[in-house]
């Protein structure tokens, strides 16, 4: 079995607050959260890094984040804004190998990022 804790989350072998699925990705709440609403979206099919993203999965990629911004509207935020990270390798922070795209919001953010 892959040890990607994300691919476990995936086939439900690791308990996590799931908040959406469909036939081509899945959104869970960060277990760390960084702000009010911390949601990581993330597609079913393993990819490591945003490196490793081509454009046979432009469509994926699109879904991401249109699911995101679905998300974003449920939870009020379309107004009050948001932000959405792909955190990739080692200088951005990467700690979890399988590509998900973060929804921070809920609070006023600072930009550059740290
Ligand atoms: O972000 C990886 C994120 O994944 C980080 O914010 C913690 C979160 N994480 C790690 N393990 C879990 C589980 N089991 N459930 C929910 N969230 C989790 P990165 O961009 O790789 O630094």
């Amino acid at each position: 079995m892959s040890d990607c804790i994300f691919c476990k989350i995936r086939d439900g072998h690791i308990p996590a607050r799931l908040v959406h699925r469909d036939d081509h990705c899945l959104a869970i709440e960060d277990i760390n959260p960084q702000a009010p609403t911390h949601l990581l979206i993330m597609p079913l099919e393993h990819i490591p890094t945003m490196n490793d993203v081509t454009v046979e999965h432009r469509e994926m990629v699109g879904h991401l984040h249109l699911t995101a911004a679905k998300l974003a509207r449920q939870r009020g935020l379309a107004d009050s804004g948001y932000r959405l990270v792909f955190n990739t390798r080692r200088d951005a922070g990467q700690t979890v190998f399988h590509i998900h795209l973060h929804l921070l919001g809920g609070r006023p953010m600072e930009w550059p990022p740290g």
